[in-house]
């Protein structure tokens, strides 16, 4: 008391009124600054290149359709493939659904041999999980349609592929992605993302069309499948051509994030080799293994996540590094272009506002037209970069 003049103690108080304003205004600012970075937990999953299917609700039932058939995919420009696949290309269509969601699958099969459908990582009804013969489950003849039907009880990262003579079924195209989200949203570890990505792995022995049967001999190293149309030696050993979502890069379209975005990356491998996915400028967390997710205690940061085939993976991490940053399987071979040139498992995450590398310019100056453009499931915004909605081919500014 003794040692506080009169003096002394206006100008504490002046003090601690000007530290109050300033803290709250600090709180203030702060509070906008968060709410605008804040996450949107009604983002929409999106899986670079493919579409994602639609469905109509009948009776409480959410009804998709599926139909396998031959495709033409264009996995590089002026690279066709005639593979197998869904609705027009391979991967087939993403299925979103929300846990607890009671769903129906059309399949209708107008492939020239039979196939079925396998729901990879779902706990479904034994005669619904698609492996006639081994187990009690119906075999879709050419021409038949089968309709699968459950009730989506967990949530995250799943596929879908042929599980009919898987050797040749899953080595021609016949697979897609499917994913659960939690019914609040898409969130991981309860809080909400801003950016939901998923990428299938996939590869291919493509030879010169009628060279097919049982010849396992490459015609081409690894990327250097030149301008043609190819067919594919599903029983092959000898993979040349290495796709995320049916695409080699530069064919891969970049996916945008914003600086302060959570972004939720989905890896499901359905190939013969396990790739390991590597990010730059960035540490991810490992949230989610085959659609379990992971309790906190036993998540962990990475750089490079090895997936092998069968096996899906939830990635998040903080768009905090503006640029452009690659990511792509690290095996060499695996992300070779013709001409020494990146090709392959190779995609780019792109912040936006910042400029395009030439690698992307030139890819907006070429068309790069897929055949799935004709597809009535396509959704209208293919051509434009991956969760961009105004954005569309005028992206990369010179
Ligand atoms: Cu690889």
């Amino acid at each position: 008391m003794s040692g506080i003049t009169k003096k002394n103690f206006k100008f504490f108080i002046t003090a601690v009124v000007v530290l109050v304003l300033v803290g709250s205004g600090w709180g203030i600012w702060k509070g906008s600054f968060f709410s605008a970075q804040r996450a949107d937990a009604s983002v929409n999953p999106v899986t670079p290149n493919v579409p994602i299917a639609k469905y109509e609700m009948k009776n409480g039932v959410k009804v998709f359709h599926l139909t396998a058939e031959q495709v033409k995919q264009e996995v590089s420009k002026g690279v066709f493939v005639n593979a197998w696949g869904y609705n027009g290309s391979t991967p087939g269509p993403t299925i979103v659904v929300n846990e607890g969601d009671k769903i129906q699958v059309v399949v209708d099969n107008k492939l020239p041999g039979p196939t079925t459908v396998h729901w990879h990582g779902l706990i479904v009804p034994n005669n619904m999980d698609g492996v006639p013969g081994a187990e009690p489950s119906p075999v879709i003849e050419p021409g038949k349609s089968f309709t699968y039907e459950f009730t989506v009880k967990q949530v995250g990262t799943f596929m879908y592929h042929s599980h009919y003579q898987p050797s040749k079924d899953e080595m021609m195209g016949l697979d897609g992605m499917f994913i659960s989200l939690p019914k609040n949203g898409d969130t991981v570890n309860g809080k909400p993302v801003n950016r939901d990505y998923s990428i299938l792995l996939q590869e291919w022995q493509l030879q010169k069309p009628g060279s097919a049967n049982g010849m396992d001999m490459s015609q081409f190293g690894e990327g250097q499948v030149p301008v043609g149309t190819y067919d594919v030696n599903p029983e092959g050993m000898s993979w040349n051509t290495f796709t995320l979502n049916g695409k080699q890069f530069p064919s891969t379209d970049p996916m945008e994030v914003k600086q302060g975005d959570k972004v939720l990356v989905r890896l499901a491998n359905l190939s013969m080799q396990s790739h390991p996915m590597h990010l730059h400028g960035h540490n991810f967390k490992v949230v989610a293994k085959d659609g379990n997710p992971l309790p906190v205690s036993a998540q962990y940061m990475a750089n490079t996540i090895n997936i092998a085939p069968g096996e899906t993976y939830d990635i998040e991490f903080t768009a905090d590094n503006p640029g452009t940053w690659v990511f792509h399987c690290h095996l060499p071979h695996h992300t070779a272009g013709l001409n020494g040139k990146d090709g392959g498992m190779l995609t780019a995450f792109h912040y936006q506002g910042t400029p395009w590398p030439p690698a992307f310019t030139a890819k907006t100056n070429a068309s790069d037209t897929t055949s799935n453009m004709n597809n009535t499931n396509q959704s209208s915004d293919t051509m434009q970069m991956s969760g961009s909605s105004s954005n569309t081919m005028n992206m990369p500014s010179k």
